[in-house]
């Protein structure tokens, strides 16, 4: 099993289809922050049977110690007839949260999946009991734009993932984005392509967390090869002022499909995050990701080392 800079919890995985409280098919991937002094998943689960007539929900798990968690049995996140009256369903598969904290209020960024592609729904939540709908905030396709947890010289920022689909391949980079409101955005700029070695085909973004050094910056790349595709982690660092400069980035994976559990499940090959903990005190950081788009696990890296891999470009 290969590793480098991030280190998988030896007791993987941490959620599974059958720690599920209601019949779950797979359990995919999560959004993620701390609740006080509580960690909080939002888990995105395939339903075995319908839920409400939503084959996806998204739920709260909730644990003190990192590892044993508390799943909701009713979903925070469900499909919402958001788009009015045109015929299609504009919010059929419900997955892939991106959890912000601004303020006192948890952001949540969700795929709006319909016709053209996913949309952007941004909704928020103060007790993870409830959940209020803000907006759609972005065009399809732009597969689930992540919210900076602060305003950057007056104005919220978002990092966008566009991308195309082209006859046979689909290609998609990192944009960057500012709104006064957080539902009204613009002066969008393009951040980052696929890299070598890391990923050949797309790239797509995390919320940032914050360290002396700049933003640090969560992606997942995707191989594809004539046996299908990989997905991997690596990580950026924007600076702190002006987020539309990337000051490093790691070259190779932090994270890629080696063990068992991540290489054989639902979608093979597969460790994708939506989010990361950073914990200053213990200068450490966490990654729950999905693993095989079957379970979610856990790995940990040390923050410092993760920053100057970024600076060095490792
Ligand atoms: C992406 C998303 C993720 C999924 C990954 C691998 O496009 O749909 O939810 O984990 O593919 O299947």
């Amino acid at each position: 099993m290969l590793e480098y800079i991030m280190h998988r919890y030896e007791n993987n995985p941490i959620i599974t289809a059958e720690d599920f409280p209601i019949p779950a098919d797979t359990v995919m991937n999560c959004g993620q922050a701390m609740y006080g002094d509580k960690t909080v998943l939002l888990v995105a689960v395939v339903y075995r049977k319908k839920v409400n007539g939503a084959v996806t929900g998204i739920h709260v798990a909730m644990s003190d110690d990192g590892i044993h968690f508390d799943i909701n049995p009713e979903p925070l996140c469900t499909h919402r007839d958001w788009a009015g009256n045109v015929e299609g369903d504009f919010d059929c598969w419900v997955i892939d949260p991106r959890l912000t904290k601004i303020d006192d209020t948890y952001y949540i960024v969700r795929p709006g999946q319909g016709p053209g592609g996913p949309s952007a729904l941004l909704e928020k939540t103060k007790d993870f009991k409830t959940v209020e709908f803000v907006d759609c905030i972005a065009l399809p396709p732009n597969r689930v734009p992540s919210l900076f947890p602060e305003k950057i010289n007056g104005m919220y920022a978002k990092l966008d993932r566009p991308y195309n689909f082209g006859a046979g391949s689909e290609e998609g980079a990192i944009w960057i984005s500012f709104s006064p409101d957080l539902v009204h955005w613009g002066h969008y700029r393009p951040l980052m392509l696929p890299f070598h070695p890391f990923s050949i085909q797309k790239i797509g973004p995390t919320p940032p967390v914050k360290t002396k050094d700049g933003w640090l910056e969560i992606i997942h790349g995707v191989w594809d090869s004539c046996a299908g595709s990989r997905y991997s982690l690596s990580a950026a660092l924007l600076d702190l002022e002006d987020p539309t400069k990337v000051i490093g980035k790691t070259e190779s994976w932090i994270l890629t499909p080696t063990a068992d559990y991540e290489r054989v499940g639902h979608v093979d090959n597969v460790v994708f995050a939506c989010g990361c903990i950073p914990d200053y005190d213990k200068d450490q950081l966490r990654i729950y990701y999905g693993a095989a788009d079957e379970r979610i696990c856990l790995a940990t890296g040390c923050l410092s080392e993760l920053v100057e891999a970024c600076k060095k470009g490792y």
